[in-house]
């Protein structure tokens, strides 16, 4: 039995932040019934598709394990149909642009009304103040949450990150908020409102720059390369590059090969308590009780300088090499991957974090797994469902339809 089988979740969501919320409850065993506009469906069937007419691998890779039903939740006879599935489901997940729902007729005082049990977990760009009303998508969230304006380097503009913390990020916290409702539900016997913003999401995977804010007052971020460097702070914590971000000064330094592979280079960590292995390893063992070496408060203003002689290792390594060499003297390092060697890791494919599967429509193709592994509850991936897949099977099995209902329901167009 899986972890949450017997759970109903319906499914109102589109595009990335809230289908990656469902679809981690689907691995975990919930019956997730998404719900799309008859003809139309999630918008990202359609977007970026590498294949003609076929559900392209945006959304394939974010709907796994779900079926599909067509509804049209503004047409009178659609309505009655999903006031059906709100009756019967425990859990109601969207993340519509501001005010949709209520515009449908389905704000939270009426899913309440219908199914005081549910619970009913949205996803928004901001929270309740000056942008509630706001269309977000994903870079967006990264700049309001304070991520671009720390990423990147300095004097240079504010980048985005190929994670999605925004959207993947707010899906994952709205996942636990609604396990977390669950929970309370089996006490209490009531469901709940469940909101995420995705600003706050990303601000709070942001924390630690947040906490620099409130460091920068009381002196420089002496583990920052522009402290060694000479360059001031301004008033807000700044870009920086590749440094690590915690107490344990690190940079991505270059590797053999560099010079033609974009991906040739190690994350390299310099933590304190095996200062003496990695002196050793990169040639340097007088620097071990050298005074301006020794501890790591005396190297902080001389980053550029340790981290110089490191690289003059790595150099002469490849990424792997300096995997090797450095694992078994306990030095944390990690090479820096492409998506193209992360397609090709085995050990990857063996603990299912990258999984094959078959499509009716589009063949074989890749996909990440469920990053969460539960001993009790293993997680298979099954295929995203085609338009309607569904549709018949769930009216039938979760509403009691007849053939005859479910006729009448296509002719008036409502499913
Ligand atoms: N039957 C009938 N109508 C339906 C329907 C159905 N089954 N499903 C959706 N609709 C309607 C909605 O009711 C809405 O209609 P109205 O605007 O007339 O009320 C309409 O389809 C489109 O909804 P939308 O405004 O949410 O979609 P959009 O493409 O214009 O905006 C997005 C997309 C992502 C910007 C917006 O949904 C949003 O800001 N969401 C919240 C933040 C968010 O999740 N962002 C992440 C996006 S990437 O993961």
């Amino acid at each position: 039995m899986k972890a949450l089988e017997g759970v109903k979740i319906l499914d109102m969501t589109h595009v990335q932040s809230g289908p990656t919320c469902t679809q981690l409850l689907a691995w975990f065993g919930a019956d997730v019934i998404k719900v799309e506009r008859p003809g139309v469906g999630d918008a990202t069937r359609g977007q970026l598709r590498d294949i003609p007419d076929v559900d392209s691998l945006y959304f394939t890779m974010l709907n796994h394990n779900k079926r599909s039903v067509t509804l049209n939740t503004k047409a009178d006879k659609g309505k009655e149909i999903f006031t059906r599935l709100i009756e019967e489901c425990d859990v109601m997940v969207e993340n519509f642009a501001p005010g949709a729902l209520d515009r449908m007729g389905f704000g939270w005082d009426r899913i309440q009304e219908i199914n005081p049990r549910m619970i009913f977990a949205s996803v928004k760009g901001f929270g309740p103040g000056p942008y509630a009303d706001c269309k977000v998508y994903e870079n967006v969230a990264q700049c309001a949450g304070g991520s671009a304006s720390t990423t990147g380097h300095l004097g240079d503009v504010p980048l985005v990150t190929g994670a999605q913390i925004g959207d993947s990020g707010t899906g994952l916290h709205l996942a636990l908020g609604i396990v977390t409702a669950l929970y309370h539900r089996t006490e209490s016997g009531v469901g709940q409102r469940v909101e995420c913003a995705m600003q706050d999401s990303v601000l709070n995977l942001c924390r630690v720059k947040l906490r620099d804010q409130q460091r920068l007052q009381h002196g420089p971020l002496e583990e920052y390369s522009q402290f060694g460097e000479g360059i001031a702070f301004g008033e807000a914590t700044p870009r920086a590059g590749n440094d690590s971000g915690g107490g344990q000064p690190g940079r991505i330094l270059k590797c053999r090969g560099w010079e033609t592979d974009p991906d040739a280079y190690t994350y390299f960590i310099t933590q304190a308590a095996v200062w003496k292995n990695i002196c050793d390893v990169i040639g340097k063992p007088e620097w071990k009780e050298h005074p301006d070496f020794a501890k790591p408060v005396d190297r902080l203003p001389r980053l550029n300088q340790v981290f110089g002689a490191i690289e003059d290792w790595t150099m002469t390594k490849t990424k792997f090499e300096v995997m090797a060499i450095c694992n078994p003297l306990n030095i944390p390092v990690g090479p820096i991957l492409s998506m193209k060697e992360i397609t090709e890791d085995e050990s990857l494919r063996k603990t299912g974090t990258v999984v094959d599967v078959a499509h009716p429509e589009r063949g074989n193709y890749l996909t990440v797994g469920n990053p969460i592994k539960l001993s009790a509850s293993p997680s298979d991936v099954v295929r995203s469902p085609l338009l309607g897949e569904h549709t018949d099977e769930i009216l039938k099995d979760v509403l009691g339809m007849s053939d005859a209902e479910i006729t009448q329901a296509k002719e008036l167009g409502a499913v």
